[in-house]
């Protein structure tokens, strides 16, 4: 997902091009803006969190562009080009690295295991991949 920032910035064709270069496809993208039951959905893993309140403001701010991607090794994949949490520390050739410097405006959400992207496709796109 290209959180409000990256939409903001007019990032999301270059970050789409990034995921289409290194050979994954792009299955579904829905532009759309975020209530705070979806986002509270989203990130409920991170409920008792210190900064889970700035969280949701963040991505409640503005719209984003969900997307469902497809590949080999799609999820650990998709980690490498967006790179590490903080885009601070994160190396440059990464989305966050390249685009980045703080970590609640990191432009960039992707699943952190295939059960998770099943989890957040059902949320975002009403059906349960296999
Ligand atoms: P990531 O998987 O890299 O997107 O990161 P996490 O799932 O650990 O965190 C989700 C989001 O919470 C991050 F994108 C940004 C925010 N976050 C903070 O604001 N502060 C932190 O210390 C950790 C995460």
């Amino acid at each position: 997902m290209v959180k409000p920032d990256g939409v903001e910035r007019g990032l999301v064709g270059e970050i789409i091009r990034r995921f289409e270069l290194k050979g994954l496809a792009l299955v579904e993208a829905r532009m759309r803006s975020v209530d705070a039951d979806l986002a509270g959905e989203h990130y409920a893993e991170h409920r008792e969190r210190p900064f889970y309140e700035e969280l949701i403001a963040f991505i409640t701010e503005g719209p984003v562009m969900a997307m469902v991607w497809e590949g080999e090794s799609a999820v650990s994949v998709a980690r490498v080009l967006i790179g590490p949490t903080n885009p601070a520390a994160a190396p440059p050739g990464t989305i966050r690295g390249d685009f980045g410097l703080e970590t609640t405006r990191n432009l960039v959400h992707g699943s952190d295991s295939p059960t998770s992207a099943k989890r957040e496709i059902g949320l975002w796109f009403g059906y349960h991949p296999r």
